[in-house]
């Protein structure tokens, strides 16, 4: 029988997804049990927000977290792979205003939207977990977890600052500060203090601190920039008297330095403005007062206040320099802040920028202690520019001469064994930057604090049988302001402890709150306590967790916090949430403009091979811009359904992983997408070939030939190679293995094609090249595979089978590679199995097309073989 030569059937995508997706859904393959007896593996996408319509580009996480789901699955594994919404947030409430809608109403709409568009992408979710953070079954439990952590101390109340538009009369949020006035109003935003509630996430610093050694496998990066995060520092809290303390007021200013080494250059002291000093003194001093407010004008964001202009202002006090008895001026300043260190400092504006640009605007003495490597002293100035590099101290009297470290400790020595007062000058301290996070949100969309404040009892938690405290779901958005505070009824309620007329505490927490635990959340089946602690033991941590880069930091660290709390309070049994994380890059692509400015979508440019593009229909001119990361304002998005309907998701899913190292920016190309979907149709086209070639399945004969056993030591490999990859997440290098793969496979096709009959080793090693194909490629591209595994004939589904095993037999490299020297020059090389006998080498040697040339058809005088080693001809 001649076989058929090609398979010229194309794989109809369009078709085949949607009904291979119905199929999976019905028989219902990804929902996980808790009771499996299985290994666990818990991977997870960092959850979207329901903003609207996801693009392509946010597809690429959820894609490589899926590959990984399914092939964990293949792999044995019982894997947890759920999806949610992060469903409380300003933008609800933005969209409320403008659309005169309600927050829930347009958070659920987007979220089926959403929802649809990542079922088409093939996505291997446990869709009966799916939660969203705006219900009240899941806000209630996170009621109830603030009340535990209330009561373990874990929270507590304080006044701190909020932005204030004074025209509008609100809070706004740090993203409605916009150049420093209420996005609303255009009012200038001043600042105001409220009393908010607070986690003590400070406390947990250092174990937060030692924890991030344990995560081996987190990236690098992620790890640093929580490290400065957190911020800690050594130092010395120094101690200054007063000379001339008003009565009644303290008698001295702590300061927190971390260059005690620099004490002899210090030119004045600096307040901040919220100084209990600063504060006192201002009770009779207008000027200070005025000067005070005029530092709380302006956002609260760290970001505007490090921007902002040294103001000082001199209060007309000096203290002692513990250190030589000088004089030192007293000022208050609006760049130091009150809840670092102590709230106070000493300038030395020889050595720090923040402190010489204080001094040259204030004509401060600006005196060099620290004298660079190998520079003349007396060329030596710190005029023009502090120097904060290493180098000798001078003109510092005990520590001249004296590098940097040694002096700090000269220093530290010398102020803890002075004592004034009863107690010592100097004291060494240890400082972390991370601060107290503050939840309160004066918002209506986000999870209500479960508390009622009463004038005789404070603030008293909600009992729990009245749990959830469920936002009122009659509110206006007509007037600014928090709805749930103007609201005419919700918040009058009566105390749970004496029983009086009190009020709810009208706000809602930071959405960070919510992301802080939903990881635990998936654990419990539907229908179950909403965080049962065997279920969260079980699955947790997250072996696998996978997001953006932009959540490195505050994300990160608050699950952190909360895992490590909700761990305290008995709720959970592990400390870490996430044992491995990724952070994949973006997906960018081109912009385009109209000659007008606007712009455009991709669908309405048409691209010349010239690199030039065109509008479609008006074949008006279109400016290219640079790839940028997709984005909804610039219109550089493809839409999921798009890709579907041209190419099938599977293209789109192979080329996300292609080419670019998944944390690496991808660029988004009509090429990159078209080479996806020939891709696509070549692995059809090889299944297909060899479904025709070797119609029927057959038992692995006795023996293979050089031919099927070179082919089937590829497939094995591909298979025990591209695992290997997919555990690191090198999507890209499995990628690239497959098509190397694809190529072998091709040519061993053609070979088999040209003989007359298939020999029986070779249909078999063609047939179980194609199954190892089909698998490999599986959780990469599942539609494909399961119509292919159809054509194989193969059992079951795709999506269910087992990771193909490699034989080791056929792992182990037993070929070996001899150069060959033609009297004494080398000329090329040779590879021969391992056991070949010097006799089969020769033989294999002179069949060589350079040795019959080099030889021009004489025969050799000698031929020496060193097995294992080199081959010697001579001539
Ligand atoms: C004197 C000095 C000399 C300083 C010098 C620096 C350089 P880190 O490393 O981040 O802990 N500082 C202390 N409390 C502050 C506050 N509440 N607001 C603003 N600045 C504050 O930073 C510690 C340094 O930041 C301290 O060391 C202090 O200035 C300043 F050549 O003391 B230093
Ligand atoms: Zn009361």
């Amino acid at each position: 029988m001649t076989p058929p030569s090609t398979t010229t059937e194309r794989y109809n995508a369009r078709e085949a997804e949607p009904r291979w997706q119905k199929i999976w859904d019905e028989r219902g393959i990804y929902r996980t049990a808790n009771a499996d007896p299985r290994p666990k593996y818990y991977v997870l996408e960092m959850f979207p927000y329901p903003s609207g319509r996801i693009h392509i580009g946010h597809g690429r996480n959820y894609v490589m977290g899926d590959v990984v789901a399914r092939f964990k699955r293949m792999k044995g594994f019982n894997v947890l792979h759920p999806m949610g919404w992060d469903a409380f947030g300003l933008p609800a409430e933005n969209a409320a205003i403008e659309r005169n809608t309600h927050p829930g109403k347009w958070t659920y709409e987007n979220i089926a939207t959403m929802r649809e568009q990542l079922k088409l992408l093939g996505l291997s979710l446990d869709w009966s977990r799916e939660i969203a953070t705006c219900d009240p079954s899941y806000y209630g439990e996170q009621q109830r977890i603030f009340l535990e952590f209330l009561k373990g101390g874990f929270v507590y109340r304080r006044e701190s600052e909020v932005n204030w538009d004074p025209v509008d009369n609100t809070v706004l949020a740090n993203e409605q500060v916009i150049d420093g006035r209420g996005w609303r109003s255009g009012a200038l935003v001043e600042r105001r203090k409220l009393a908010q509630w607070f986690f003590r996430i400070s406390d947990a610093s250092e174990e937060l601190l030692a924890g991030l050694d344990t995560l081996e496998r987190w990236p690098d990066k992620v790890r640093l920039m929580q490290r400065n995060w957190i911020g800690r520092s050594e130092g010395l809290h120094v101690r200054f008297m007063l000379d001339n303390a008003p009565a009644g007021l303290p008698s001295e200013v702590k300061v927190y330095t971390t260059r005690p080494d620099t004490l002899f250059g210090a030119s004045f002291l600096a307040l901040s403005p919220g100084h209990p000093l600063t504060e006192a003194l201002a009770q009779d001093n207008a000027a200070l007062k005025a000067f005070v407010e005029e530092c709380r004008r302006g956002g609260t964001s760290t970001a505007e206040i490090e921007t902002q202009e040294k103001m000082g202002f001199d209060t007309g006090l000096t203290v002692r320099h513990p250190l030589g008895g000088k004089p030192v001026p007293v000022y208050v300043a609006n760049f130091v802040l009150m809840d670092y260190g102590t709230g106070a400092i000493f300038g030395c504006p020889g050595h720090d920028q923040r402190d010489h640009d204080f001094a040259t605007k204030y004509r401060l003495p600006i005196v060099p202690v620290v004298l660079a490597p190998d520079v003349d002293p007396a060329a030596f100035s710190v005029a023009d520019a502090p120097y904060d590099g290493d180098g000798t101290l001078f003109n510092s009297g005990f520590l001249d001469g004296l590098n940097v470290p040694a002096a700090k400790e000269a220093v530290a020595l010398r102020l803890e064994n002075e004592i004034a007062g009863n107690a010592p000058v100097g004291e060494r301290a240890v400082n972390y930057r991370l601060r107290d996070w503050g939840i309160s949100r004066q918002r209506y969309w986000g999870c209500p604090i479960p508390i009622i404040h009463c004038d005789a009892c404070g603030p008293v938690p909600v009992p729990q049988d009245q749990l959830p405290v469920r936002l009122p779901e009659d509110v206006s958005f007509d007037q600014p302001g928090n709805p749930l505070d103007r609201h005419p009824t919700w918040k009058h309620v009566n105390c749970p402890s004496c029983g009086a007329p009190a009020r709810r505490e009208t706000d809602t927490m930071d959405t960070f709150v919510d992301s802080s635990w939903y990881f635990a959340r998936f654990a419990s089946e539907p229908g179950t306590d909403p965080l049962q602690k065997d279920a969260a033991d079980s699955w947790l941590a997250v072996d696998q967790y996978i997001g953006g880069i932009e959540h490195a930091i505050l994300h990160l660290l608050y699950s952190r916090f909360f895992t490590r709390t909700l761990h305290k309070t008995g709720r959970v049994s592990v400390k870490e949430p996430f044992a491995g994380l990724f952070t994949q890059g973006m997906i960018v692509h081109e912009t385009y403009k109209d000659s007008a400015g606007k712009w455009l979508f991709p669908e309405e440019v048409e691209k010349r091979p010239d690199g030039t593009a065109v509008r479609i229909g008006t074949e008006e001119p279109v400016t290219v811009g640079a790839p940028e990361k997709m984005s909804k304002s610039k219109r550089n998005v493809v839409p999921p359904e798009v890709v579907a309907d041209t190419y099938g998701v599977d293209c789109a899913r192979w080329f996300m992983l292609s080419d670019t190292p998944p944390e690496r920016d991808s660029e988004w190309t009509s090429a990159g997408i078209e080479g996806a979907w020939r891709f696509v149709q070549r692995i059809w086209r090889l299944v297909g070939d060899t479904a025709a070639l070797a119609p029927v399945e057959v038992a692995p004969p006795d023996n293979f030939g050089p031919e099927s056993t070179a082919l089937r030591r590829a497939a094995h490999r591909l298979a025990a190679q591209v695992a290997d990859d997919v555990e690191r997440l090198r999507f890209n290098v499995a990628v690239a293995r497959v098509h190397g793969f694809a190529n072998e496979f091709g040519d061993a096709l053609a070979q088999a094609r040209k003989a007359d009959t298939v020999a029986p080793d070779l249909a078999f090693a063609l047939r179980e090249a194609a199954s190892i194909l089909v698998a490999v490629v599986a959780p990469m591209v599942p539609h494909l595979a399961e119509e292919c595994w159809t054509v194989l004939g193969r059992d079951g589904l795709a999506a269910t089978a087992s990771w193909p095993a490699s034989d080791p037999a056929l792992l182990v490299d037993d070929t070996v590679t001899l150069p060959i020297q033609i009297n004494g020059k080398r000329r090329g090389e040779i590879t021969v199995p391992k056991e070949a006998s010097p006799a089969e080498v020769e033989q294999a040697v002179l069949a060589l097309d350079l040795i019959a040339q080099a030889l021009d058809g004489r025969a050799p005088k000698r031929i020496i073989v060193v097995p294992q080693r080199i081959v010697n001809v001579v001539a």
